[in-house]
């Protein structure tokens, strides 16, 4: 797939287009991406893209025509592939695998990245991109959206990721038998003993189907208690008899002595036993 991205800073998809999975996609040839920068099509010597907004108020408004222009000269590089034209902007629909995955077929991506206060509205009118957020956070631009989203969809091209199973089996791809997203189950490696913490004895038993039976309970039970909101509607919700994460006496000890300093019950900041500041 082909990526355009029109940016006000393209220096800053330098290191991340040279580094990692977008890198190996780009070098693999399932991949290109080229970056514009919008400055190169303002229409006056100050190379000025942004300007104060009408009614009043704080902050700068990004300006109809280089955004446009801009636009138009990349749609024309290659014009035989039509682009599906993403503004990324707080204003958008969140950003999901479901969304990620439907991106990540298409033949080419027109990434518009806004930056100051946000973009003339006329000018997104008269494009009409889809218009994606990836979270309910404030960003300054859209630029680590775009990067999000080309991370995101680079890992999906057919041949990228070494291990072709990784791809369908992480976090919000594995999916229970009833169709529910599933999280991760934990994973360990060498050595088996480490500051007195050690594997869950299943792991080194050689039993491949007790060991997938386990990593599915495990899937099931943290997506439970960290984001029962993946579960609505699945009888998955409803408790079931699992195996603890880990039953080896010494470990589950130090686990446990570990954890009850912690909150017993998830308090909803999302952090897993660490604690949020103050109002999260
Ligand atoms: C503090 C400024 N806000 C006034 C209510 C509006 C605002 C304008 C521009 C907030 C953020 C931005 C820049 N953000 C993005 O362009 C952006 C973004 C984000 O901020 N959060 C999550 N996803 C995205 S995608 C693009």
């Amino acid at each position: 797939m082909r990526i355009d991205v029109l940016t006000i800073f393209p220096d800053l998809f330098t290191g991340f287009l040279a580094t990692s999975i977008p890198a190996n996609a780009i070098e693999q040839g399932a991949l290109s991406c080229h970056v514009h920068d919008i400055r190169a099509h303002a229409a006056n010597k100050h190379r000025k893209v942004d300007d104060r907004p009408f009614g009043g108020g704080p902050g700068m408004v990004m300006m109809c025509q280089p955004i446009f222009d801009a636009v138009k000269a990349a749609e024309s590089q290659d014009s035989s592939v039509p682009a599906v034209r993403v503004l990324l902007t707080p204003q958008g629909e969140r950003l999901t695998q479901p969304r990620v995955e439907w991106l990540a077929q298409q033949p080419r991506l027109m990434l518009l990245c806004g930056h100051y206060e946000g973009i003339d509205e006329r000018v997104i009118e008269e494009l009409s991109p889809l218009e994606i957020s990836i979270g309910d956070y404030v960003l300054s631009g859209g630029e680590l959206g775009a990067m999000v989203l080309i991370d995101a969809v680079a890992r999906l091209q057919p041949g990228v990721l070494g291990h072709e199973e990784s791809a369908a089996e992480d976090s919000f791809s594995v999916r229970s038998t009833d169709g529910a997203h599933l999280l991760d189950c934990p994973h360990y490696t060498r050595p088996r003993e480490w500051n007195g913490r050690e594997v869950p004895d299943i792991l080194l038993s050689g039993d491949h189907a007790a060991v997938d039976r386990w990593r599915d309970a495990q899937r099931i039970e943290r997506t439970r208690v960290r984001r029962p909101d993946l579960l609505r509607n699945s009888p998955l919700a409803h408790p079931q008899p699992l195996p603890a994460a880990n039953t080896n006496k010494p470990a589950a000890q130090v686990a446990r002595a570990t954890r009850s300093t912690a909150p017993s019950h998830d308090d909803g900041d999302g952090l897993h036993g660490q604690t949020a500041p103050e109002g999260a």
